[in-house]
C-alpha cells in the first residue's frame, strides 16, 4: 500500500469516471498534499457540490459532505464556522464553482473564510453532458453552444483577488507534483484559497473541439500553461492560448472565522 492510499476510501474504488478523465489526477494530487501536511483524517472535512470532479469526496478517507449543486462553499462555511479547528477543503467543478455557485464563491472570498477550494476546471458541464460553464472559452463547443459559445469565459483567479482571498494558484492535470505543492500551500494558508486545477475531459470537451484524447489535451496543457514570471514577460501576441501556472497571488488579511469568534466572545461577554 503506497503511503497516500490512507487517504482513500479503498472500498470505494475504483471510480466511476470515464477512461482518460483528468478528475483522478487532481484528486490524487489532493491526497499527496494531505500526505505531505500530514493531515488529521478526523479534523479534516472534504465538501463537495454536484458533479463527475465532485464525486471525489466520496472516494476520499475524511469525513466528507456531497452537497446541493453550487451549494459546497456555504455549507463548507458553516462547518468551518461551527468548529474552526477543522481543515476544511471544498471540491467544486467549474459549473459548480463559477455558474450557479457564482455568488457563494464572491463571498467565500470577500469574507477571507479559511477554506481552500480545489476548483476542477475541464471548461465544460461534464456530467450533464457537455453544456457551455462560464469557463468555456469564447468559440469552443459545447452541447448548448453547438457552434461556438459567443460569451466571454471569465478568470475566476483574477475574480478571487478582487473579491478579496488570500491565496491564489493555478494548475494543470499535466504538471501534477507542482500541483500538490500548490495544494498543499493553499491548506497551509489561513484564509480563503483557489487553486485551480485545469483538468482534462476527454467525453464532453476535448472530443467535440477536436483536442484529441487524454493524451492530446495534456500536451496542450503542456505547451500552454506558462509559469507566471515567464508570462509576464510574453507579449501579447504571443499569448494566445497560454495561461498563468504557480502562485498568482497572496496576501495576508484577516481570517473570518476569527473575526467572527471575536464578535462571539463580545456577546457573550454582554459588552
Ligand atoms: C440545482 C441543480 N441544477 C442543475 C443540476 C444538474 N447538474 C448536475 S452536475 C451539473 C454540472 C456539472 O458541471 P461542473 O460543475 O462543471 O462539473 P463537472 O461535471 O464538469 O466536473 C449540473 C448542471 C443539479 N444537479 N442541481
Ligand atoms: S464526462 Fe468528462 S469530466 Fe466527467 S468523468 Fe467523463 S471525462 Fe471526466
Amino acid at each position: 500500500m503506497r503511503s497516500y492510499e490512507k487517504y482513500f476510501r479503498m472500498n470505494r474504488l475504483p471510480h466511476i469516471w470515464c477512461p482518460g478523465c483528468g478528475n483522478g489526477i487532481v484528486m490524487k494530487s489532493i491526497a499527496k498534499a494531505a500526505e505531505q501536511l500530514g493531515l488529521d483524517q478526523d479534523n479534516t472535512v472534504i465538501v463537495s457540490g454536484i458533479g463527475c470532479s465532485s464525486r471525489a469526496s466520496g472516494y476520499m478517507n475524511f469525513d466528507t459532505l456531497h452537497t446541493a449543486h453550487g451549494r459546497a462553499i456555504p455549507f463548507a462555511t458553516g462547518i468551518k464556522l461551527a468548529n474552526p479547528k477543522l481543515k476544511v477543503i471544498v471540491i467544486t467543478g467549474d459549473g459548480d464553482c463559477t455558474a450557479i455557485g457564482g455568488n457563494h464563491f464572491i463571498h467565500g472570498a470577500r469574507r477571507n473564510i479559511d477554506l481552500t477550494v480545489i476548483l476542477f476546471n475541464n471548461n465544460i458541464y461534464g456530467m450533464t453532458g457537455g453544456q457551455a460553464s462560464p469557463l468555456t472559452p469564447t468559440g469552443k463547443k459545447a452541447t448548448t453552444a453547438p457552434f461556438g459559445s459567443v460569451d466571454t469565459a471569465f478568470d475566476p483567479c483574477e475574480l478571487a483577488k478582487a473579491a478579496g482571498a488570500s491565496y491564489i494558484a493555478r494548475g494543470t492535470a499535466f504538471h501534477a507534483k507542482p500541483l500538490v505543492e500548490l495544494i498543499a500551500q493553499g491548506i497551509s494558508n489561513n484564509g480563503f484559497s483557489l487553486v485551480e486545477a485545469i483538468t482534462q475531459c476527454p467525453i464532453s470537451y476535448g472530443r467535440r473541439n477536436k483536442m484529441g484524447d487524454a493524451a492530446g489535451m495534456l500536451k496542450w496543457m503542456s505547451e500552454n500553461a506558462v509559469p507566471l514570471a515567464a508570462y509576464e514577460k510574453l507579449a501579447e501576441d504571443q499569448k494566445d492560448e497560454k495561461f498563468p501556472i504557480g502562485i498568482l497571488y497572496q496576501k495576508t488579511a484577516p481570517e473570518y472565522s476569527a473575526e467572527y469568534a471575536k464578535v462571539i466572545k463580545l456577546a457573550q461577554e454582554g459588552k
